[in-house]
């Protein structure tokens, strides 16, 4: 059956399959039916498990190998021709050596396996902000994933027609099967040694190879939407970022546009599906995890979620902290590391209850007292958006959002206030740049120890990062007075026994709205030297449950502890070298002036 008449297209499919060599080859149609299908296959190969249909309906439990369960960052490639192309924050291979290496790899790695092709289109099919992209994969657990996190099938390749532009994106586990030899309900993956993510952003093509786990699989995600998109929007004026995208609307009905950028396990989803404690105030969700914004025919940046699904961690994923996301993965959900409780349904530490008994992730018997976790840290699951039940009717606009505001931010136990305005987009790019975040892993080390992450761009950046942030000046002088505003926030100041200051979740709602009302020019703020900040009188504080002195606390500077900060800063800034904006230097230096003299 010919689905296409697209001649490039067909051509690229033929020449991956005379390369990888798969028994049979499957263009995707994204109907129900094929996900049934293919579902159906893996419970019965033993790679899925069918979750109780009166506990979970129509969802499944895979589990990854141990040695696959997380994106792999050093073995993640930006293959330009010119290294400083890449820059200083992107592993860098030459594309020429990069492919001969993978090509070895690919030849014949399909062996035994089906050859997917899948159409899919990353933002509402035809959207003037979407993309078309067709992975190529062995992995049927890919094809059921992108069904949920994008749009697959017949209407992409109807948007393409016979000489559209679309982003090769060729993915194998990399494990060919010999005659008559199964995965035997096996996880199949290649060793570390043999893994790459390989990016080549001056022909926007991605190959992958050797994993089967999520950013690294899944390449509609991280390797199309941001590292390929983020070099191409660079060169088409446009900006793609790891950002949530929320509305908030207030008691008048006035509606606000939220673009926020937090590196991984600093509560995205959680913000973006919040419950708002603050009276009166809605809030409703858009995107979780990137956001892509062009500026709009009005001047305003418009932005829409370039995914379809929710691909987020399960653990700490409760009640309390994220309603919202329990409500979505109550069906027709894919979760991957979880626990198998007796009752055929899944568990994950920190949930709502404790779970007696159950199989954990790596398939072993496992009760609370087993002394390890059941699910791993990184399980996560699969959802479709549309079923978040704060799910905004607007959220596949084609058009998009306006931008009213964006948040950068990080996870620091100390130094960093609760929350400061930029006083110009200059500061506000600054502010961005040098965002940095704890790790979460229970480090060893317990000495604070911080890393920068800019944007929450790091690992995601598909250029480099100083060309990257001087693109962020050059959005600004485009918007114009049409910029947002741009706010830090940091939820997670610590006491002296380690203890949140800040209740967080839905009571974010307080800062957010303080925000909006700083857009409406409604509330006051104190010129510091970090930027504008609200003193206590000017959040609304009714019902907070914390005392005032405490919050007064994590509204103050500590002017000392900023001189660490400046040599880290310094430290992570130089080898930018010759790519650091002027404009960067500038607000460094101001900074650090501010700092010391005002
Ligand atoms: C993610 C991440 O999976 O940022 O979204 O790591
Ligand atoms: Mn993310």
């Amino acid at each position: 059956m010919s689905v296409t008449k697209h001649k490039e297209l067909l051509a690229w499919v033929e020449e991956i399959q005379a390369m990888c060599k798969p028994d049979e080859v499957v263009w995707c149609d994204g109907t129900k039916e094929e996900y049934d299908r293919l579902m159906n296959e893996m419970v019965e190969s033993g790679m899925a498990i069918k979750l109780n249909e009166d506990k979970r309906p129509n969802s499944f439990l895979f589990r990854s190998d141990p040695s696959d369960v997380a994106r792999v960052e050093d073995r993640t490639y930006i293959a330009t021709r010119k290294q400083v192309d890449a820059g200083p924050t992107n592993n860098w291979i030459d594309p020429v050596e990069l492919k001969k290496t993978m090509t070895e790899l690919y030849d014949g790695c399909m062996r035994g396996r089906t050859m997917f092709v899948i159409p899919f289109s990353m933002g509402p099919v035809g959207s003037p902000i979407a993309k078309v992209g067709i992975e190529i994969t062995d992995s049927p657990y890919v094809v059921v994933n992108m069904h949920i996190m994008t749009r697959v099938g017949q209407p992409v390749l109807d948007v393409l027609g016979e000489d559209g532009q679309f982003i090769p994106c060729l993915h194998s586990v990399g494990k060919p099967l010999g005659p008559g030899e199964s995965d035997n309900g096996q996880w199949p993956c290649a060793p570390i040694e043999k893994k790459y993510i390989a990016h080549f952003p001056e022909e926007n093509l991605i190959w992958s190879f050797g994993s089967g786990y999520g950013g690294n699989a899944l390449l509609g995600k991280k390797c199309l939407a941001l590292r390929i998109a983020s070099a191409l929007a660079r060169r088409e004026g446009w900006m793609a970022e790891h950002m949530l995208i929320l509305r908030l609307t207030s008691p008048e009905g006035k509606q606000f546009h939220i673009a926020a950028a937090f590196p991984s396990a600093c509560g995205k989803t959680n913000l973006a599906m919040m419950v708002p404690t603050v009276k009166d105030w809605k809030v409703e969700c858009i995107g979780d995890d990137i956001a892509w914004m062009k500026i709009g025919p009005d001047g305003t940046l418009r932005a829409i979620n370039p995914e379809s699904g929710f691909f987020g961690v399960a653990p700490g994923t409760n009640y309390k902290t994220n309603p919202m996301a329990m409500e979505t993965v109550k069906e027709n959900s894919i979760f991957t590391n979880c626990v198998l409780t007796d009752d055929g349904d899944i568990w994950w530490e920190d949930m709502d209850y404790v779970a007696e008994h159950g199989i954990d992730w790596k398939g072993n018997e496992w009760t609370p007292d087993s002394g390890r976790n059941g699910a791993h840290p990184n399980a996560r699951f699969t959802t479709p958006a549309a079923q978040c039940p704060i799910i905004s009717e607007n959220w596949e606009d084609p058009a998009g959002v306006p931008i009213d505001i964006f948040i950068f931010g990080g996870r620091r136990s100390d130094v960093m206030p609760l929350v400061h305005e930029a006083v110009d987009w200059d500061h506000g790019v600054f502010m961005g740049a040098s965002a940095a975040s704890e790790p979460t892993a229970a480090a060893l080390d317990v000495k604070k120890k911080i890393r920068r992450d800019p944007m929450a761009m790091l690992p995601f950046a598909g250029y480099n990062i100083g060309e990257y942030w001087q693109h962020w000046f050059e959005m600004g002088d485009k918007l114009g007075d049409k910029q947002p505003k741009i706010f830090y926030v940091n939820w997670f100041r610590r006491d002296e026994n380690r203890k949140f200051i800040w209740p967080g979740f839905g009571e974010n709602s307080r800062i957010l709205k303080w925000m909006c009302e700083r857009v409406d020019g409604k509330a006051d703020a104190v010129e510091t030297p970090l930027g504008f900040m609200p003193q206590v009188k000017d959040i609304d504080i009714d019902g907070l449950d914390m005392d005032t002195k405490a919050l007064e606390g994590i509204l103050e500077i500590d002017r000392e502890a900023f001189v660490s900060e400046f040599e880290d800063l310094d430290e992570f800034m130089q080898p930018v070298g010759d790519k650091l904006p002027k404009r960067m230097k500038n607000q460094i230096e101001r900074f650090k002036d501010r700092m010391k003299n005002s």
